[in-house]
């Protein structure tokens, strides 16, 4: 039987990826490779629909492929690419803004959140027709799985009506993906606001643990770490969303179980396990941020690789198109 196709993407719209991004979803694409097809894209084009910063695009894009790379993607068993080395995904997005109501892409959270942030007049068109090139991206890999987190499930679903709306109208043409919401991956909350998800675009990075922190800085963040009332570490996500948010790091990074670290810091207080939360994060993080830096000493050779991962994303992409142009009767 052919693997599963995977397909996943990230908006290279910081200098840094965050834990919440790592234990999100970027570790289950790093296990999805085995086993299955996968194809990661580094979604420049959407990033567009944010703040555009030309110079700070090209360095983040390239931070971005040197991050995915170093927690373990694999640019021969996967396929990494970059979204505007494609252009078939705005060609295909086309054909899905003219499937699309307009009322159902009105009803996209996303978007309410994001265009309410900056105040509705300032929203820009691309923000708004933004899960149109997401579906495109998806469908013309035939992906059968979409490893994302909770936030994008609206997004998967839009990718799922409009690809059964074109099968249906114009014939057999896309993979329905399949639903695979990253339900049991972690959920991480700001170090600072344990009541807002740790987010690029945060106003404050002192809460957000990225990738590409030093060991110290990371230490210093724990180390200023929201403090809840009481002093006993233990599991309580309304009375102690910080210290739960700490367990929740340090149990996915260490493997330990949540209840295993309450015992083990039993009796100790809030100081001796942010030192320990700390060092796991901080052994975790170094190899990777290692790598990383390595790997950005050549901006060439992560170019061309990601021409590669360009090349044989093109040739899947190419061929799915030509069969949506096919069935919408358009003249070859
Ligand atoms: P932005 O703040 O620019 O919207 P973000 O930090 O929310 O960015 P995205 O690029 O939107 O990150 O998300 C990339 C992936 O990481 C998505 O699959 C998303 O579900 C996941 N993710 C983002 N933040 C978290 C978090 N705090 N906890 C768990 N998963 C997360
Ligand atoms: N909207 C997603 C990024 C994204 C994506 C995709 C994810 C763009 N295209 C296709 C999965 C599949 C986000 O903001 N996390």
């Amino acid at each position: 039987m052919a693997m599963k196709r995977v397909f996943s993407g990230i908006q290279p719209t910081s200098d840094s990826f965050h834990l919440g991004n790592y234990l999100g979803a970027l570790k289950q694409w790093v296990e999805l490779q085995e086993g299955h097809d996968g194809f990661y894209c580094i979604v420049d084009l959407h990033a567009l629909s944010g703040e555009i910063e030309p110079t700070l695009l090209r360095k983040r894009t390239l931070s971005s492929a040197a991050q995915l790379i170093a927690l373990g993607i694999s640019p021969e068993k996967s396929t990494l690419f970059v979204q505007s080395q494609v252009p078939h995904h705005n060609q295909l997005g086309w054909i899905m803004e003219c499937l699309a109501g307009f009322g159902e892409a009105s009803r996209m959270t996303q978007f309410k959140d994001k265009s309410a942030k900056g105040g509705a007049d300032s929203a820009r068109v691309g923000l708004f027709t933004y899960p149109m090139l997401q579906a495109a991206d998806i469908l013309l890999y035939q992906a059968n799985l979409v490893p994302v987190g909770e936030d994008q499930r609206q997004h998967i679903e839009l990718t799922r009506d409009l690809a059964g709306r074109f099968n249906t109208r114009f014939g057999q043409t896309f993979t329905i993906p399949e639903n695979y919401i990253l339900k049991s991956a972690a959920k991480i909350q700001d170090l600072q606001d344990p009541a807002s998800k740790m987010s690029k675009s945060s106003s404050s990075l002192v809460g957000v643990l990225e990738i590409m922190d030093t060991p110290e800085s990371i230490a210093k963040k724990i180390k200023s770490a929201a403090t809840d009332t009481g002093r006993e570490v233990t599991f309580d996500e309304k009375e102690k969303p910080g210290i739960s948010n700490l367990l929740t790091i340090h149990s996915a990074l260490s493997g330990q179980s949540i209840t295993a670290l309450e015992s083990e810091f039993e009796g100790k207080g809030y100081g001796d396990f942010k030192a320990a939360v700390a060092d796991v994060v901080a052994e975790h993080l170094r190899p990777i941020r290692a790598k990383a830096l390595e790997l950005l000493e050549d901006d060439k050779h992560l170019v061309d690789l990601l021409h590669v991962g360009a090349v044989k994303a093109r040739t899947i992409a190419i061929e799915t198109l030509e069969k949506a142009y096919k069935n919408l009767g358009t003249v070859a």
